[in-house]
């Protein structure tokens, strides 16, 4: 995997300070995914501990009391959460294919898109936990309502992008990874939701993204 290689040593957090950074993911996660994309887009090399939030053995509340996934340990220890806060670290240490634009508007504007895009997947991540419920303790109009955020947002993602080859500006970026990573995940986790019939553009950049050997290289295990 280009730039990425999985840290196999012990879960539990270690004594002594790691003398290099560290990304703790799981292998399925799109936040972790997006971040584990700028690192190979950035060629920036950094092993990942894998470690899935929901087991009982996991040591990501050692890491970060929200308990999730991602989280990049720096050098001297700390720890940055979330997803959207390890982007911006990482775009700032490397020049090499800077993703986030220079100018407060064309930055915001980015990740906006980037909000967007994780809200999908917010959505789509409460929908499958309220599918993973006993069927009759779970909520069909809370599912309904995530339902509506996810086709409400691709509407807008489709219109904003339109016949435009990238998300932002003239370049692959941030806001690219971002959707390609909840599109991908919509893929992944809803295959039923017919969006690439309504949202052909958002299909055609899903493909060119996932051509990419950083999308390639951090597709989710098949389960
Ligand atoms: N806003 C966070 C979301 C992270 C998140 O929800 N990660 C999930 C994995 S996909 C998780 O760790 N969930 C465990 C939990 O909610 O307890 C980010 O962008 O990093």
């Amino acid at each position: 995997m280009s730039g990425l290689h999985i840290y196999d040593g012990p879960l539990a957090r270690p004594e002594t300070a790691d003398t290099k950074m560290k990304l703790i993911a799981s292998l399925t996660s799109p936040y972790a995914r997006k971040v584990r994309i700028v690192l190979a887009e950035k060629k920036i090399d950094c092993p990942i501990q894998v470690d899935v939030p929901w087991d009982a053995a996991s040591a990501v509340p050692s890491y970060n009391p929200l308990g999730k996934v991602p989280v990049l340990e720096l050098d001297d220890g700390m720890t940055l959460y979330d997803s959207r806060v390890i982007v911006e670290y990482l775009d700032n240490i490397s020049p090499v294919s800077r993703l986030i634009p220079e100018g407060n508007r064309q930055a915001i504007l980015t990740r906006r898109w980037e909000a967007l895009a994780d809200g999908v997947v917010d959505a789509l991540v409460a929908i499958v936990l309220e599918q993973r419920r006993p069927a009759e303790k779970q909520m069909p109009e809370w599912i309904a309502r995530q339902h509506e955020k996810i086709e409400r947002a691709l509407a807008r993602l489709s219109a904003d992008l339109g016949e435009r080859a990238w998300c932002h500006g003239d370049g692959y970026g941030l806001a690219d990874i971002a959707v390609g990573c909840c599109l991908c995940y919509l893929d992944f986790r809803l295959p039923a939701l017919d969006w690439k019939t309504l949202y052909p553009n958002l299909e055609a950049l899903r493909v060119k993204l996932s051509a990419r050997p950083s999308f390639i290289d951090t597709a989710p295990p098949e389960n």
